[in-house]
């Protein structure tokens, strides 16, 4: 790099003229996306500032486009309170849910309004803070109430502007993403390095924004739109309009996709109109935001306190794509049912490559005709996990008819259909597949709980036939531990450790653990509640089981029959001699009664890490309050109990509106 010969006093002045120029041009590139230099201009005036920085070094500027590149390594992120909370959307997901929005508008606006429709951005809410006009604090949407700092990784930005075009005090939130040509080449560079891939660009864009080297973040491309003006000083703003006109105007990037419409009915063609586009959009979007347009207009709507009355989100249906079956692979489940995977040629499908996806069942092959070499229509299910939801007949040469699996593909043993069920079964209660999946299932998180026992473990210490039932898990001693792969003397131990304290859980864990055919973990708990003792569970009848409010008369059947079962009474008896307990801990049925709480009757999922409680501490104490503790987020979870580094389950929870609460409020709740 030249070395600048400026004096002081003319290096003072060139570093202003400098700054404004970078900035303009950065505008113009990166949020205008209309460069009016050349790229080689940009890096020489770049270049020129750099060189007078290191020749005077007090005149580098914090907002200086040379100090954007990312500094030293972070220590953590500064939990930030927000100002205004950060609330989520309604959804909406038909015209008749649009339609529904516009009457409820209607009710609460008097006189006129019109529609602010936007796109509805795949990436992670921030919230920017200017103060007269230079970048103060850049703040995640956290739990919508406390947010995180990562002020540090949002300079890095490049279309974020360091100082605004007006020394303006304001707020502006948006959402932060990456494009997907970004994603794709990040991902490809991560297969490369042997790094595990980003699942879709909105946990790329999360895990770039989290992370705590802002070089990384530098290097990886993040953009940004800023979609609402949550505070500002000294500017008229009548509408949503004005607001991100104002937006515009001072140099923070938009997007341009926005139109105010005067009917539901042209809100409904524009939702439809950019239906079509997404796919050909560099960037994701799951759906369209629709706001009340006149900030009068949405004072009067109002808010709930999750949500604004004044918006709601159209949520796109999922996304499909056409890929060619290949083969199909069938799994063994715990209980014997055989399930038929196609392997697929590798498809991108709603930010993911998809490879793989179910089948469901012979029934619905069938139905479906699957064949190998057909092209088949894929979605994802609920977002997640990909389906083939049809073949498409006419792409067909000719294809020969599936021709389905008559032994299992772990025993051998013949596969059969039992009564009228639609899946097929493999009957060998030794089969080594089932084996295994019984395992897993009885050191996993609802059941057991054994920590550090995963499905590669159980494989192993099934292979090496140290464990052949479930009881064997509580017989295991050090030294044969350590002939496994991989496992050191620290790793059995701990192994040996979670299953000790396995063996004083309570009564439902073992009861949902032992993976009796159709009793799941509430059903479980149920029992433990009513009969108190495994003793008494197995001399229960089935009347006695099928009075229980909320069992019917199928599980009661399993249960009785479970119990009739030799081998069953054998595997308890060594459970037992292992000192197992057989016995429920939770609130006994008579106090329940009396109680209720909060949570009673509430589905509520953990996540991420907490402080005050162990995960399994603070779930039975959810429990004991009523609560039904589930595993995953779904529209039918009522509070999601999140500690910190919080991920996917808080940004579903986000998604779908759901009541997001710390372990505080946990405690405080179960208080009072
Ligand atoms: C979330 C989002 C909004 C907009 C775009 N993308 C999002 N992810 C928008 O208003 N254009 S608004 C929003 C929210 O309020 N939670």
């Amino acid at each position: 790099m030249a070395e600048s010969n400026l004096s002081f006093e003319q290096a003072k002045e060139r570093v202003q003229e400098l700054v404004a120029l970078l900035d303009q041009y950065s505008h113009e590139y990166y949020v205008l996306d209309s460069p009016t230099v050349p790229d080689e201009h940009y890096d020489e005036l770049y270049n020129e500032l750099k060189a007078i920085e290191e020749k005077y070094p007090q005149l580098i500027q914090n907002d200086s486009p040379t100090q954007r590149v990312g500094g030293a390594l972070l220590e953590g992120f500064e939990k930030v309170p927000h100002d205004s909370p950060m609330l989520s959307l309604d959804n909406a997901f038909s015209k008749d849910d649009l339609t529904k929005f516009d009457r409820r508008i209607s009710q609460l606006v008097d006189g006129n309004y019109t529609y602010h429709c936007e796109l509805k951005i795949d990436g992670l809410a921030v919230s920017l803070k200017y103060v007269e006009g230079k970048l103060n604090q850049a703040v995640t949407r956290g739990d919508g109430t406390v947010g995180e700092n990562v002020t540090a990784n949002v300079r890095t930005i490049k279309s974020v502007p360091l100082t605004l075009k007006e020394p303006l005090t304001l707020e502006a939130r948006g959402e932060i993403y990456m494009p997907k040509d970004s994603f794709l080449k990040l991902n490809e560079q991560r297969e490369e390095n042997g790094e595990a891939v980003f699942a879709n660009p909105r946990n790329a864009a999360a895990g770039t924004l989290r992370n705590l080297d802002p070089k990384i973040t530098a290097a990886r491309n993040l953009n940004v739109f800023l979609y609402a003006l949550a505070k500002v000083d000294k500017a008229p703003v009548d509408t949503q309009s004005d607001a991100l006109a104002l937006l515009d105007r001072v140099g923070l990037r938009t997007n341009p996709d926005r139109k105010v419409f005067e009917s539901i009915e042209e809100v409904w063609s524009y939702v439809e109109e950019y239906q079509n586009r997404r796919t050909q959009l560099p960037y994701e979007i799951d759906g369209i935001v629709i706001k009340v347009n006149e900030l009068a207009n949405q004072e009067t709507a109002g808010y709930t306190v999750k949500a604004p009355k004044w918006a709601i989100a159209y949520k796109f249906p999922a996304e499909e794509a056409r890929t060619v079956i290949r083969s199909i692979e069938w799994t063994v489940g715990r209980t014997g049912v055989v399930t038929p995977t196609a392997i697929m040629d590798p498809v991108q499908l709603a930010g993911t490559t998809v490879q793989r996806a179910t089948l469901h069942n012979v029934d619905l092959m069938k139905e479906k005709d699957i064949r190998l070499g057909d092209t088949a229509i894929v979605r994802k299910a609920g977002d997640i996990i990909p389906e083939v939801i049809r073949i498409d007949s006419d792409m067909r040469t000719d294809n020969k008819p599936y021709v389905f699996p008559e032994e299992c593909p772990a025993c051998s043993s013949e596969l059969m259909h039992l009564d009228e069920e639609v899946a097929l079964r493999c009957l060998n209660p030794k089969c080594s597949a089932q084996t295994k999946e019984r395992l897993k299932h009885f050191v996993s998180r609802n059941a057991m709980n054994i920590d550090g026992v995963g499905e590669r473990i159980v494989s192993e210490l099934y292979d090496q036939q140290l464990v052949q039932d479930v009881a064997d898990l509580y017989y295991l001693q050090k030294e044969s531990l350590l002939k496994l792969d991989k496992m050191a003397d620290k790793s059995a131990e701990n192994l040996l450790n979670a299953v000790e304290q396995s063996k004083s859980n309570s009564l439902e864990r073992l009861v949902f653990g032992l993976g009796i055919r159709h009793v799941g973990s509430k059903a479980a708990r149920l029992l433990a509640e009513e009969f108190e003792t495994m003793d008494r569970l197995k001399e229960s009848s089935e009347e006695e089981i099928i009075a229980i409010d909320g069992i019917g008369e199928k599980i009661a059947e399993s249960i009785y029959s479970f119990f009739r079962l030799e081998e069953v009474d054998e595997l308890l008896k060594k459970l037992e001699r292992a000192d197992v307990s057989m016995a429920y801990k939770g609130k006994k049925k008579e106090e329940q009664i009396d109680s209720e709480t909060f949570f009673s009757g509430k589905t509520v999922v953990i996540t991420g890490k907490l402080e005050q409680f162990t995960r399994n501490e603070l779930k039975e104490t959810l429990m004991n309050a009523g609560a039904k503790v589930t595993g995953s987020v779904s529209k039918n979870t009522d509070f999601l109990i999140a500690g910190s580094d919080a991920g996917s389950k808080l940004t579903k929870a986000e998604e779908l509106n759901i009541t997001v609460i710390d372990e505080a409020r946990v405690i405080e709740e179960i208080e009072s």
